[in-house]
């Protein structure tokens, strides 16, 4: 298999593309429980200490891999965390962010936004989750001392977050997106390079026996979709 590099400085050779066609009425049938299941997907708090197997994470991150992405330029670094003396590291330094946001730095209107779905600075899930990911988004490519500007960065990276949360639900895993503000802090620790800014920390498991979620609701469809 050929190995990634940028290109800059050549077309890449067209290819035929010819998937097989999937009768319709089975992508009736694939959709309906592909749209039955995501709807299950919840956001979790609490995991398990049962262990996972690695390999539902490398392939989540596999999925996540294949985003598309700005000029394809793959803007995404997934690390992920196995030493527990760096998971501490990150959860002191997260939970000592987090504190100075909850005691106020988010502002009101922040604040009570966050209210009803109960969250604090308290965050175990860093430490006692079987899996930590962190994911980092590439603002440039550093080849040598040369920098080449990356496009579309938060999109693509956001995509890309978002198959690995549907690639990881559909495997049976629960995770949560978070995202401590300021996250330098997470660079620092983890040693990334300058070209690198951390994007999301997600605690990967199964939920707790004991998990609860919020009662959510989410918009229905016609909230959603407008037809012009
Ligand atoms: N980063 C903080 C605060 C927080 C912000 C939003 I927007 C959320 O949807 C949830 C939490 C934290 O993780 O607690």
């Amino acid at each position: 298999m050929d190995t990634w590099s940028p290109i800059h400085d050549r077309p890449y050779s067209p290819v035929p593309y010819r998937p097989e066609r999937m009768p319709v009425d089975e992508s009736l049938r694939v959709a309906a429980e592909l749209r039955d299941r995501m709807r299950e997907r919840r956001t979790v708090r609490a995991f398990a200490a049962d262990p996972v197997p690695e390999q539902l994470v490398l392939d989540a991150i596999a999925v996540a891999a294949t985003a598309p992405s700005g000029a394809h330029q793959q803007p995404w670094t997934f690390v992920l965390v196995r030493d527990p003396e760096v998971r501490a590291r990150i959860r002191v330094a997260a939970e000592e962010e987090e504190r100075v946001s909850y005691d106020g730095r988010l502002g009101e209107e922040w604040l009570s936004a966050l209210r009803p779905l109960g969250t604090d600075m308290h965050k175990p899930h860093i430490t006692d989750a079987p899996f930590l990911l962190v994911v980092f988004q590439q603002r440039f490519f550093l080849d040598g001392d040369e920098q080449h500007k990356h496009y579309y960065v938060d999109e693509s990276v956001g995509i890309a977050v978002g198959m690995l949360l549907t690639a990881l639900h559909l495997s049976g895993l629960a995770a949560l997106t978070h995202t401590p503000s300021p996250m330098r802090f997470l660079s620092e620790v983890l040693g990334r390079p300058r070209n690198e800014k951390a994007f999301a920390v997600i605690p990967i498991g199964y939920p707790a026996e004991d998990a609860v979620v919020p009662d959510l609701v989410r918009k229905d469809l016609t909230q959603v979709i407008v037809e012009v």
